[in-house]
């Protein structure tokens, strides 16, 4: 058995990180053409680096739950039984490597990483980064910024995503509005191959309908139960 599990920022909401569109989410606090797109961080740097710079710092003090725990155990099982589980993620927290996954694909990046414009190298970063930061190889200053996919940018790893989403047994998305694209068309694209498809979330998202099968509640208690 072949599974593709889709994650959103709703699996982490009872680790206490924030998600984006819901009432206190993220979108409500920071407008998300200033915080998230390239643009934004050509017009200010500054603004940018302590958006994600606040993110990283209360990063480490948040715990993966029940629901990232699942996932984990899930992945051994399908590996113990000649299967494989794929966890594609959106979010940039390193819950799910921290509860134990190891086949994980972070398709909108990592906060705990920072990527310099100049040189293109990647670095593991887990201390402030400013206008005036060096990059590590290449020492260019005022180029290193956080290794995320803003709005506008291509996702990372989607011809990876879509080879494990179309030659899959079982789809699931847990945890995701299902408003931001390409991620939000992974459940598409897995129902033009007749892939079954099951969402898991608080509430039905915006392409509820294209699921074959739901589940609705808080992650920490319905993912470990569909784990089972
Ligand atoms: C619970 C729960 C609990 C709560 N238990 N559940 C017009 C302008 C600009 C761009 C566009 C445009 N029209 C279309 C676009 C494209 C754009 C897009 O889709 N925009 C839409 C908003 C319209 N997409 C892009 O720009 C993407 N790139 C792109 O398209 O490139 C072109 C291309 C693609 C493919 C091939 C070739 C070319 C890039 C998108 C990058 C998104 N980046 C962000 C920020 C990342 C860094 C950071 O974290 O700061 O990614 S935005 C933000 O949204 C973040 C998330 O990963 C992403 C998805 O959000 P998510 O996780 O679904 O969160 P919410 O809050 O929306 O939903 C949470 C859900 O959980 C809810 O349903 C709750 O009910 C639920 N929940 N508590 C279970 N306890």
């Amino acid at each position: 058995m072949r599974i593709v599990v889709l994650t959103g920022s709703g699996v982490s909401a009872e680790s206490g990180v924030a998600t984006f569109r819901d009432r206190n989410g993220v979108w409500a606090k920071y407008d998300w053409r200033r915080a998230a797109t390239p643009e934004g961080f050509a017009a200010d740097p500054a603004f940018v680096h302590a958006f994600y710079n606040e993110r990283r710092r209360a990063l480490p003090a948040v715990r993966p739950n029940a629901a990232h725990y699942a996932l984990a155990k899930l992945e051994k099982e399908l590996a113990a039984r000649g299967g494989s589980l794929t966890l594609v993620t959106q979010n940039v927290d390193d819950l799910h490597e921290r509860a134990g996954s190891k086949n994980l694909i972070h398709m909108h990046g990592e906060l705990m990483k920072a990527r310099c414009g100049a040189c293109y190298s990647v670095h593991p970063w887990k201390d402030e980064l400013s206008i005036e930061t060096r990059c590590p190889v290449c020492d260019h200053a005022g180029a290193m910024r956080p290794h995320v996919v803003w709005f506008g940018e291509i996702p990372m790893a989607l011809d990876a995503i879509y080879e494990a989403v179309t030659s899959a047994d079982l789809f699931a998305a847990i945890g995701t509005s299902g408003a931001v694209y390409p991620a939000a068309g992974l459940v598409g694209e897995a129902r033009a191959m007749n892939i079954p498809c099951t969402e898991l979330n608080l509430e039905p998202s915006e392409n509820a309908w294209l699921f074959t099968d739901s589940r609705y509640g808080p992650a920490t208690k319905i993912v470990p139960r569909w784990v089972e």
